[in-house]
């Protein structure tokens, strides 16, 4: 009964309109989905995710042969095994073996990561209890539930997006409210306000969405992102409610041991290019102007002496994304050169939820706070709601209130919310310390 009778992967969309893995997995109980997200400003130490690599189709992004690899190897292995859908550890554990490599790079962490998943939801349901307490029970957590401040990404640069900014994203995190649905509240009309400003200021295609729903105005400066949000904020009458945060994902823009602000100009002459003290000064200046409270990837993923220099002079989280990339390993290294506080995590980084918990667990005990994240290749999978509650993280980011691959874990937690009541807390401005509260 708690075994697995059936494994079938298929290929679908995401919504970037790239193929990627949905795995359903049949147990007695029924048949349990997961799909997996895809990244783009994606770290090096990432786990493998593999793409045909086929010019002429999917402009080399097809993914049959992960697709493959989960039919013709996985499946036929994992209905033999007979290891117990409740047994995750173990069962990641055998998947791992399955492909033998440290980074997943044989059969691919967009394989392994859609079966480990459905294995979780198929547990979940065997054992009768929603997929955030199930959660909860992997990793141990105390209660009561923790509601996650939610850090929605309304205005997107980067790779995330047409126009000049370097820095990829710049989050509104409504950590005044009293409880989700507040902080979503606040998030959408901030969010509304910003789309009208960012037409009347720059013009009618400003309003045009990033891949993660934020707007995309042609600007060339972190300060004249922060200050459209700031104007927006205020414009809501929000202003005191709703602090900031900051993706750079730097690693996109490090070229030869400085950072190009101009890195999507083709015709850049690096006059705009900053040395990692330079780029630190620019963070301090905009600290003490903005009510910023978390910056992520300020620095390249293996820059570590800018990390670790800058670091102790910060008073905000500092996430590490492509420098941690919810790898363990990586993760224990920044731990002990006391590079940042605070863990994005990712399950598509590392490729198995086991190993995801482990990241968390590690960085709970090193004192940092955890960020679940979604990719800016989303689908309409919401796990990572379910995983955020049951981890008592505290936080996490999937992009604007808008589009629906991004709204979809954000009614999940509406939802979760709603069905917790009072066994569940908001956690506010205590974000950092989640698991504490
Ligand atoms: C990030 C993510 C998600 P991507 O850098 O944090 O916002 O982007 O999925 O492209 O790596
Ligand atoms: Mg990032």
């Amino acid at each position: 009964m708690s075994t697995v009778t059936k494994v079938h992967a298929r290929y679908v969309y995401d919504s970037r309109g790239n193929p990627t893995v949905e795995v359903d997995l049949t147990t007695a109980k029924g048949v349990f989905r997961a799909i997996v997200p895809s990244g783009a400003s994606t770290g090096v130490h990432e786990a493998l995710e593999l793409r045909d690599g086929d010019k002429s189709k999917w402009l080399g992004k097809g993914v049959l042969k992960a697709v493959s690899n989960v039919n013709n190897i996985i499946a036929p292995a994992v209905v033999k095994a007979k290891i117990p859908v409740t047994e995750q550890a173990k069962f990641d554990e055998f998947l791992n073996s399955l492909d033998g490599t440290p980074n997943k790079g044989k059969l691919g962490a967009n394989a392994i990561l859609g079966v480990s998943l459905a294995v979780a939801k198929a547990a979940a349901a065997l054992k009768g209890v929603p997929l955030y307490a199930y959660f909860s029970d992997l990793i141990g957590s105390k209660k009561p539930y923790v509601l996650p401040v939610p850090f929605m990404n309304v205005l997107n640069g980067g790779t995330h997006a047409g126009g000049s900014l370097a820095f990829q994203e710049f989050m509104i995190a409504p950590v005044g409210a009293k409880s989700f649905h507040e902080a979503m509240e606040i998030g959408a009309e901030v969010y509304q306000h910003l789309k009208k400003l960012a037409k009347k200021e720059y013009g009618q295609s400003a309003a045009n969405v990033g891949d993660e729903g934020g707007v995309a105005p042609d600007i060339q400066t972190p300060e004249e992102a922060l200050d459209l949000i700031v104007e927006a904020i205020k414009a809501a009458g929000h202003w005191g409610k709703v602090g900031i945060a900051m993706d750079s994902a730097s690693s996109e823009f490090f070229k030869n041991g400085k950072y190009d602000l101009d890195f999507k100009n083709p015709k850049s002459d690096g006059s705009r290019a900053l040395t990692g003290a330079q780029l630190g000064d620019l963070y301090a200046k905009l600290m003490a102007k903005y009510p910023l409270v978390s910056l992520e990837d300020p620095y390249a993923e293996d820059d570590w002496e800018t990390w670790t220099t800058n670091f102790p002079k910060t008073k905000i989280q500092i996430v590490g994304d492509d420098l941690t990339v919810t790898n363990p390993k990586r993760i224990a290294i920044a731990i002990e050169k006391k590079a940042c506080d605070a863990l994005l995590l990712k399950v598509n980084q590392i490729g198995s939820l086991t190993e995801s918990i482990q990241a968390a667990k590690d960085a709970y005990a090193a004192g940092w706070g955890v960020m679940v994240s979604h990719r800016s290749g989303e689908t309409e999978d919401t796990t990572i709601a379910d995983l955020t509650v049951g981890l008592r993280t505290g936080q996490l980011k999937c992009g604007a209130p808008a589009r629906s691959e991004r709204l979809a874990k954000y009614n999940q937690l509406m939802r979760i919310e709603e069905e917790l009541g009072d066994k569940a807390v908001f956690a506010g401005r205590d974000f950092h310390i989640g698991n504490k509260l």
